[in-house]
Order: structure tokens, then sequence, then C-alpha cells
């Protein structure tokens, strides 16, 4: 990794400086406003001193897709690998897709589809998919004698067994848990952490805290202090890193502490990097990557991949209630070693939120 320090007058000099010499790719780590010159630190002019990395890893073997393991949880952020090996799921995902588009084009000699993979692409399950879940599968009905009711049943068995990493938040017997939500905009990040607030806090009567680094928007720090108030439970707003590791310091007497972050474009480089500088001054920060369930498959596994620079280690999936299927939440599910922690299933505070039930996703998942 290459990393360099750039000083200018404006932020926007010192991220020209950075692109020019580090390209596109580089990540921020660090950014500090000073004074240089002037007297005793007073009327100096103001300066930009920014801390910029460019990773050049070499290239990775590709990972083979193995069956669920037994629920290990990971230690949080201890390297780059998890980032890697989503970029290159994400990478083997293109590839097939356009291996299947290259077959659609070839002439067709007719296949016979399973009547259950018509049900699964239905409900919006990747083609690719489909086919690997229905194959083997024994064909239903009076020719083969076979009852669809047994074909459906082992299909929703191999639908549950790619569901099996479910894992909520788990408090240890002592010491601070702190979990950070990242993901876009308006997913529902700040609605869930009060949701889960006000069940730890009432429910198991747990000592909490919760940190807000969504600072971009007044209306944001109000939201989330409107309910912490409610819920009484402390409320710090923190604007950098250096905050960031302060309010985590003086939280460490608490069993949780939820961090709150701002809706950040999976396409803003810079904003991802912010996120990442923020989240990384704690290695045992729990990270849960909020997804809305209505989101389109493509669009959901894009965000996934840009926001595997922050490591999460857990997807949560929102929205539940407004989603017409849950192919989406599956095929994702089916693509990444990643634990589903919680699905949220309204707006309602506190109680529109559960712990994901595998067998119950498998069937909505299969609904007709
Ligand atoms: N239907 C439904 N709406 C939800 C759910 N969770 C959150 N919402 C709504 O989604 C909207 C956005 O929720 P927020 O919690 O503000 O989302 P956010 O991710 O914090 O948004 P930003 O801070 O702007 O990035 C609000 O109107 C919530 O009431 C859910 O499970 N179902
Ligand atoms: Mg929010």
């Amino acid at each position: 990794m290459k990393v360099k320090v750039f000083t200018a007058s404006n932020m926007q000099e010192a991220m020209a400086q950075v692109k020019g010499d580090l390209g596109r790719d580089a990540v921020i780590l660090h950014t500090r406003r000073f004074r240089r010159g002037g007297f005793l630190g007073f009327f100096g002019k103001e300066m930009v001193e920014v801390m910029a990395a460019l990773d050049t890893p070499p290239p990775a073997p590709v990972p083979e897709r193995k069956a669920p393991a037994p629920q290990v949880l990971v230690p949080p952020r201890q390297s780059d690998d998890d980032a890697k090996v989503t970029a290159l799921q994400l990478e083997i995902s293109n590839m097939r897709k356009l291996v299947e588009q290259v077959l659609a084009k070839l002439p067709r000699q007719e296949k016979q589809r399973h009547p259950l993979y018509e049900l699964l692409v239905r409900n919006d399950i990747d083609a690719v998919i489909a086919e690997n879940l229905v194959q083997g599968l024994p064909e239903e009905g009076p020719l083969t004698g076979t009852n669809p009711a047994f074909v459906r049943q082992l299909l929703l068995e191999r639908l549950t067994n790619h569901l099996q990493r479910v894992e909520g938040i788990v408090i240890p017997e002592s010491g601070c848990k702190v979990v950070a939500f990242i993901g876009p905009t308006g997913v529902g990040k700040t609605t869930t952490i009060a949701k889960l607030a006000a069940s730890f806090a009432f429910g198991q009567g747990l000592k909490l805290a919760v940190v807000t680094a969504d600072t971009y928007r007044i209306s944001a720090v109000e939201q989330l202090k409107t309910y912490a108030d409610i819920i009484d439970v402390p409320l710090d707003i923190v604007y950098t890193p250096d905050e960031m590791k302060a309010a985590l310091y003086r939280h460490r007497d608490k069993r949780l502490v939820l961090i709150d972050t701002a809706g950040r474009s999976p396409r803003n480089h810079y904003q991802l990097a912010e996120l990442q500088a923020l989240l990384a001054v704690d290695p045992y920060i729990e990270t849960h990557l909020v997804l809305s369930s209505t989101t389109k498959y493509a669009d959901a596994l894009e965000t996934v991949n840009r926001f595997s620079v922050c490591s999460p280690q857990k997807f949560l999936f929102t929205k539940i209630d407004e989603a017409t299927n849950f192919g989406t939440v599956f095929n994702l599910l089916y693509q990444f070693p990643t634990t589903l922690s919680y699905i949220t299933t309204g707006q309602n505070v506190p109680d529109d939120i559960e712990m994901a039930n595998p067998a119950k996703l498998a069937n909505m998942i299969l609904r007709d």
C-alpha cells in the first residue's frame, strides 16, 4: 500500500493532488485542517492536510463456494480479505451473467425447465441461482408419480440451507459491544437503531448509548435525539474519527453502543473512504450493512460491492413489508458468505423488527 500526505490551501485542491498523484482509486485515510504561519497558531493561513493511500494488492485466488459453514463470529475487520472476496464474488457473478447472455443468443434446443424454476424466477431469484437450486430435483406430476408437495418441500429445504447464517447482536458476558449501521440513504438505518435501542433498553434492561456520525442534516440528528430522549439513552454526536474514539471511550461502561451513520451513495468514493476512516478507530466495531429488500438485485449487488471497503460483517434487510418478493434478499445471501442479522417489517418503533427466521424466509421466497 502506498500512503502519501498532501497539503493544500483548500479541500478541492488537496483532492485534485490526491487524484493526480494516486489516481481515482485512492482511499482517503485522514483529513485535518491547520494554520500555517501566524502567531501562536493565530492569524495563520488555514491549510488542509489529506492522508491518502493506494492499495495495489496481488491477485487473490478465486474462492470456492462452500456449503454454509457453522456460524462463527468472524473477528471484525481483520484484514482486507473480506472486501477482496466480496469483489471477486461480484466479478464471478458478472461473468456468470455474461455466459448466460451468450448462451441465450445461441440457437436454442428446447430445454425442459423444472416447473419450480419458473416460480423461483418469477420471485426474482437470479436465473443462474434458480437453475442451481432446482438441479437434481425430481420432476413432479402424474407421469413421474412424484407428489408436487414433496418436491416443493425438497426445494424449501434447499432454500432454508442457504439461509442458515443468522445472528443478531450478541452481547458479550462482559465489556461493551459496539455496532455500526451503514448503508445507502433512506434504507432505514436510523429507524432500525431506534427499534434496537428500545428493545435492548426496555426488553433486556441493558445499559446502552447511541452515537451518531450523521451530521450532514440537522434533521438527522434531531430524528435520533427524539428517539434517544423517549428511550432515555444518551446520544453523542461525532464529526471526526477522533471524536468517535472519544465517544466510544466515554461509553466504555455501557454494554452496547449503537452507531448511526449518514446514508452514503455507493458511487461516492470520498464519502465511503470517510465512513471507512470513522469506523477504523476501533477494530472491534461490528458493522451491519443495511439494505432495503425493495432494491433491485443488480443495484443491491453494486451497493454491497462498494460498501465492502467498510468490511461489513452482517447484512440487515429493511422494508420486508414493502417488498413484492424476496429475490434480492435470497440472491445476496446465496452469493455472499455473510451473516443475516435482522429484518424489519414496518415503520413502527420498536415493534417492526425481528430476527431473521430461515424457514419463514424460505417460505416467503416460494410464494405463488
Ligand atoms: N415500510 C417500511 N418503512 C421503513 C422501514 N424501516 C424504515 N422505514 C422508513 O424509511 C424511511 C427512512 O428511514 P430512516 O431510518 O430515516 O432511513 P436512514 O437509512 O436512516 O436514512 P438516511 O439517514 O437519510 O440515510 C422512514 O420513513 C422510515 O419510517 C421498514 O421496515 N418498513
Ligand atoms: Mg438516518
